[in-house]
């Protein structure tokens, strides 16, 4: 670890940069004790996203998805936990000795980018789902989750940092998991190369075409849905159950909480209700300025030149 270079008090937090990429401690040493000791299960999927992105939501999707038969069910666990606490990270909730799950559901999740996911995980060939989602939408949803997650008094400097702040911080690259642009085009690249094993989707997508993306998705895990299932109306009952205004308005989301874990303790609780916002496509217009959007566009648009990704966002009609 003291190999590892450090910047002081940049973005909201120290981080800490490693194979590229900027992490608060806890994250960090998560992610070696992945690199050593996660190993993959048989059939197992890997959700893997940049923070607030739409994890919550695809865990939520791909979790029903796997369970498809037990959808309409009262005991369906998705109702009565967050999908962080039915889909396990694999930098914070897998000790070396004992996962904290019961895993009957062979998915898992991660924010690690490419280039340092365990090397179990790229030679066991298992299948990736990656979710990406528009910069600027993402570093608005970043900003408003520490303002609503740091409750306690100590971290009032981070918490009340300017958006203004943020967002030069995010032009640097320097936010969790960051650069955002690194992040993307070491998923992308890997599933240009490997289409079979990594699908890249994109939330702006996910939230205009659910279903279709839903019978795509559970294709590409091994979970197809049939003809039957598809008559019975299962892919919409997924994408009602999953819908924001359904988990967002569940009691768990609205009471619940989940721990944060150091080196075994619980150190920090963060409540459900910080994972639901707004859960739309363009709310960063809402916030950021004309410039700020341009700036963060162009910024996007240089760093992924050539690669073939772009973030031509249509916006929403209603705003
Ligand atoms: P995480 O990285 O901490 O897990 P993540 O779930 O990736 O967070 O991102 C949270 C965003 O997803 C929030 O976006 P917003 O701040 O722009 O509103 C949250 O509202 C949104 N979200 C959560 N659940 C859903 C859902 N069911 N459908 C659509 N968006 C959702």
């Amino acid at each position: 670890m003291s190999s590892v270079p450090g910047k002081k008090g940049a973005a909201v937090t120290d981080l800490y940069r490693y194979e590229g990429f900027w992490c608060p401690l806890a994250r960090l040493e998560g992610t070696l004790r992945a690199q050593k000791h996660f190993k993959p299960l048989p059939n197992q999927v890997i959700l893997s996203s940049f923070p607030k992105s739409g994890t919550t939501w695809l865990k939520a999707l791909i979790f029903a998805i796997m369970t498809k038969s037990h959808v309409s069910e009262p005991t369906n666990p998705l109702l009565t936990r967050l999908s962080h606490e039915c889909v396990p990270f694999i930098e914070f909730d897998f000790r070396s000795s004992s996962p904290k799950l019961n895993l009957d559901v062979p998915l898992v999740a991660t924010h690690i980018s490419y280039t340092s996911l365990p090397k179990s995980i790229i030679n066991s060939g298992c299948k990736i789902v990656y979710l990406c989602r528009d910069p600027k939408d993402v570093l608005v949803s970043t900003w408003h989750f520490i303002r609503k997650v740091l409750v306690n008094e100590e971290f009032s400097a981070v918490r009340d940092i300017p958006l203004e702040d943020a967002f030069e911080f995010f032009c640097q690259g320097l936010s969790f998991c960051g650069p955002y642009w690194d992040h993307l085009l070491g998923y992308w690249r890997a599933s240009s190369e490997s289409p079979e094993r990594i699908l890249f989707l994109k939330y702006e997508d996910l939230k205009n075409e659910t279903g279709s993306w839903i019978k795509k998705i559970a294709q590409f895990v091994g979970y197809p849905f049939s003809l039957e299932e598809e008559d019975k109306g299962v892919v919409q009952k997924i994408i009602d159950l999953c819908s924001f205004e359904n988990m967002s308005s569940l009691e768990v989301s609205k009471n619940g909480m989940i721990w944060l874990e150091k080196n075994g303790v619980n150190t920090m609780e963060i409540k459900n209700n910080t994972f639901f916002r707004e859960g739309k496509v363009g709310d960063w217009k809402n916030h950021l300025t004309h410039e700020m959007a341009m700036q963060l566009d162009q910024i996007f648009e240089q760093k992924l030149t050539g690669s073939g990704l772009t973030f031509n966002v249509p916006l929403p009609t209603s705003r």
